[in-house]
């Protein structure tokens, strides 16, 4: 890792990164054991994401992206030019095009913790808008970001594709909402991506595909654990599962004991039973009527919605 990313991540003596400890030793010691869903991203895992994205049952991505294409004219008259597009991750290579075209904007800032990632995304849209000002802002986005002056004078327009969102639980998801209306202040507007409830059948597939992905992307954070935390689990006892919990309008990703499990992590013994699980992630599905209360309880006001031709998916713009 380059200087700039090890300045938000903390390594112990060993190397290791003590936040990646303390969620996994603590996670695995609860009585549903659980590990945030943060951890999944490692090198491996970022490039199994992009895989995921590609996959035919993971409809998400190609549906946003089908909006992106299709509402560009729609998206200019309801957000109007010269706006700062504020990005909250590093852009896609194939959905900020698709916005910054529509919209023609004053400038782009991205926002990302992993300096690597922000600095390939802004060289990558500089050289494809020529002219337009492009400035990486490397932070963790779920603090209070300060802009760059060049900026300060332009009315905000954040950009949070992907359903990202729905990572979070409720609670997470409204701080987060609160937290970029603090960033960017009165007067900006929201584009945020949310994905929407549909039947489980097709929620599950799209989490666990035929080709095995999105099982590859859960196996691989017990892999990390074994080799960043000195782990001895044993991967091949674990199954992936993609389970829709309808009480909270969810998809889970769990990693399900094959057998009775004895392993080490970081030095302490854990045990799991035959069947029990390792809940790895939490991916929200939202209703018309879920969505706006996410959103007006994280202080904004949905002002329009776009969806796919498949109505798989949503594109919500509000305003502070
Ligand atoms: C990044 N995030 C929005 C993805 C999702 O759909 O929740 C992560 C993912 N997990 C399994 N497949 C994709």
């Amino acid at each position: 890792p380059s200087n700039n990313d090890l300045r938000l991540v903390d390594l112990d003596d060993d190397g290791v990164d003590r936040a990646f400890r303390s969620d996994v030793l603590q996670g695995l010691s609860e009585d549903q054991k659980a590990i945030p869903a943060r951890w999944l991203y490692d090198d491996a895992g970022s490039g199994l994401f992009e895989d995921i994205t590609q996959v035919e049952e993971y409809y998400p991505t190609r549906a946003e992206t089908e909006i992106l294409r299709a509402q560009g004219s729609a998206f200019a008259e309801a957000i109007g030019p010269g706006r700062a597009v504020v990005e909250f991750g590093s852009g896609s290579s194939v959905k900020t095009p698709l916005l910054l075209t529509a919209i023609d904007p004053a400038a782009y800032v991205p926002l990302d913790i992993s300096g690597d990632f922000l600095r390939a995304a802004a060289a990558d849209l500089s050289a494809k808008f020529l002219g337009l000002p492009v400035h990486p802002v490397e932070a963790d986005f779920m603090r209070r970001v300060e802009l760059p002056d060049a900026i300060a004078s332009m009315p905000n327009l954040g950009f949070f594709p992907g359903s990202t969102i729905g990572n979070m639980v409720p609670r997470t998801a409204t701080d987060l909402l609160r937290t970029m209306r603090e960033t960017l202040g009165e007067g900006s507007k929201l584009l945020i991506g949310m994905d929407l409830v549909k039947e489980p059948t097709v929620l599950e597939a799209a989490y666990d595909d035929a080709k095995g992905v999105t099982a590859e992307f859960n196996l691989n954070l017990a892999r990390r654990i074994n080799r960043e935390l000195a782990g001895s689990i044993p991967v091949d006892q674990l199954r992936h599962e993609a389970r829709w919990n309808d009480d909270f309008a969810r998809i889970e990703m769990h990693l399900v004991a094959q057998s009775a499990l004895s392993f080490e992590v970081a030095g302490q013994t854990f045990v799991m039973a035959h069947g029990e699980t390792i809940h790895t992630e939490n991916s929200h599905k939202f209703t018309r009527r879920s969505s706006s209360t996410l959103l007006l309880a994280g202080g904004w006001t949905p002002v329009a919605r776009w969806l796919d031709s498949g109505e798989q998916f949503s594109l919500i713009l509000a305003e502070a």
